[in-house]
């Protein structure tokens, strides 16, 4: 993982008369190796998109080292950064560890490394620059965190009897087998779109960029020919799992109910709360649970929570292109694919805001929809909100996601195929994304207790959110 990334990376390798062994997504650190070994490579490249991908690169880093390894370990992906790679991947390998921010960079770091009038002085200057990196790190001023007692007690407060929460008119799981894919084009944002092929840039002033706008539109016309196709053709299908129950909040978890009468119980969701020190008394130590009515409130609230997958078909189709050796049709295809999963989410959870009672009066344009200027959100485990992953099993197993919706979760909890998007439903008026940040040894052991991991384990699973070393 990153899908998307990575085979830009080779092909951009590629097309300079490298040579790419691609292992494909979620390989264990042995295969990688034992490849590199057996094929002689010259450098390995890692790629991550979701956080829990970033232990498995540190494992690999170990592994090199232990296996005394001489080849140059290049890093890349969403969520993996320049500081990441030299505070905790560089330190575990004593040969050049690299972080390469995009595909057009790839070229030039990787010719260095492999001339060898050049590699000795790029390893040295990438070595300065880590040790600086590391060195700013040590001497950050970080916020001090407060207690987690304290922090609940500093709970954004919601005045629950302002206002009477709707009921849903459809209660229960629900499924979607074939999701009209004319229906979700309109709801496509494009400018992720061209992120993924480097073109930086709101859509649609990215046509009209000066440097790179005439590339731009040529992407724009063969990305739509190639949508009008998968539509017209039916070359890929959509499906989804989602629902709304029952709920409350209790403390800082999420409970889901089967019953009206919420006695009895069918999913809880531990959520994590804000400690680090707020510059203004008057401001709150969030969490998501703060979002649901408590019992105690006499409001009766609802959850909901889905995922979507429209990478049905994407394999088939990138094999076709792949044995035509078209590459840019392939990236094409799952970009494409990428695309029309977020669009199902935005159109799925405009439905459910109907379903909820209060969507009825939305008018609203594509650009409000991109700007989420609609009531209630939509957080997936993973965001900065709720940055544990591993509660998507647990989501997974109230939507039945893998039978009903056709996505298997991997060991990191990657869902498979990748053009998918899960999150819940939150629907209060002041429900808001933001990002909980650093977590104090006490709310971590709290939250292992509540999820039923042990310290270890949760630990692990935050550890890009951990405040103190474990
Ligand atoms: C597009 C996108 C998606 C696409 C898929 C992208 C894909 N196929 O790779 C879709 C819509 C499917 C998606 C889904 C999800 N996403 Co998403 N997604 C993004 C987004 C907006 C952009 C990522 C992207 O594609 N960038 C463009 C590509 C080309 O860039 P890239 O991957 O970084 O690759 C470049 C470089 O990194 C480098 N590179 C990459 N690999 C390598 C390897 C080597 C060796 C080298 C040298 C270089 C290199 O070169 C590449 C080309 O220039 C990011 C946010 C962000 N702004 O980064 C979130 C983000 C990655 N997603 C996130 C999450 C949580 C998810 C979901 C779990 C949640 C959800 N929305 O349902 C799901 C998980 C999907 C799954 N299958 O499990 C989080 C991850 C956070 C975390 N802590 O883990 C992010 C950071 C958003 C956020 N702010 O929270 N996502």
């Amino acid at each position: 993982m990153p899908d998307i990334g990575k085979n830009i990376v080779g092909v951009v390798l590629g097309c300079n008369n490298y040579e790419i062994v691609d292992l494909g997504v979620m390989v264990p650190a042995a295969k990688i190796l034992q490849t590199a070994v057996e094929q002689r490579v010259d450098a390995i490249g890692l790629s991550g998109l979701i956080t829990p991908s970033l232990e498995e690169m540190e494992h690999v880093a170990k592994e090199m080292e232990r296996l005394k390894l001489d080849l140059p370990l290049l890093i890349g992906g969403a969520t993996t950064s320049r500081q990441h790679t030299a505070i905790k991947i560089a330190p575990h390998y004593s040969q050049t560890t690299v972080h390469v921010l995009d595909a057009s960079r790839a070229v030039g770091v990787v010719a260095k490394l492999l001339d060898s009038d050049q590699k000795s002085d790029f390893d040295t200057e990438n070595r300065e620059l880590q040790a600086e990196l590391r060195e700013v790190y040590g001497r950050r001023t970080r916020k001090p965190l407060v207690s987690y007692e304290e922090a609940r007690s500093n709970r954004l407060k919601i005045d629950w009897d302002a206002e009477t929460l709707p009921r849903p008119s459809i209660l229960g799981r629900q499924v979607d087998t074939d999701q009209s894919l004319e229906e979700l084009v309109p709801y496509i944002d494009w400018t992720f779109f061209f992120t993924a092929w480097e073109l930086k840039g709101r859509f649609p002033k990215v046509l009209d960029h000066p440097r790179y706008g005439q590339a731009a539109r040529e992407l724009y016309a063969n990305a739509q020919a190639l949508l009008e196709r998968i539509v017209k053709d039916g070359l890929l299908s959509a499906k989804a799992a989602w629902g709304l129950w029952p709920a409350h909040s209790e403390d800082d978890d999420i409970v889901l109910f089967n019953d009206e009468a919420r006695q009895d119980e069918l999913v809880r969701f531990p959520m994590l709360r804000q400690q680090e020190a707020k510059p203004d008394d008057s401001m709150p130590h969030r969490s998501l649970a703060d979002f649901v009515a408590p019992a105690e409130s006499g409001q009766t609230d609802f959850v909901g929570a889905f995922a979507v997958n429209a990478g049905i078909g994407v394999d088939a189709m990138v094999a076709r292109y792949e044995a035509d050796h078209d590459d840019y049709n392939a990236i094409m295809t799952k970009a494409l694919a990428d695309r029309l999963a977020e669009a199902y989410a935005e159109l799925l959870h405009e439905r459910v805001r109907r379903i909820w009672g209060f969507g009825h009066d939305e008018r609203l344009t594509k650009d409000d929809l991109v700007a989420e200027r609609y009531r209630g959100i939509r957080p997936a485990f993973g965001y900065p909100a709720c940055p544990d992953h591993t509660l998507r099993g647990v989501q997974w197993d109230l939507l039945q996601a893998e039978t009903q919706a056709g996505l298997r979760l991997t060991e990191t909890y990657a869902a498979v195929p990748t053009a998918a998007a899960s999150g819940i439903y939150l629907a209060h008026p002041q429900a808001r994304y933001f990002a909980v940040g650093r977590l104090g040894r006490d709310q971590v052991v709290s939250y292992a207790e509540r999820t039923g991991m042990s310290l270890q384990e949760a630990e692990r699973w935050l550890k890009p959110n951990l405040g103190y070393e474990p």
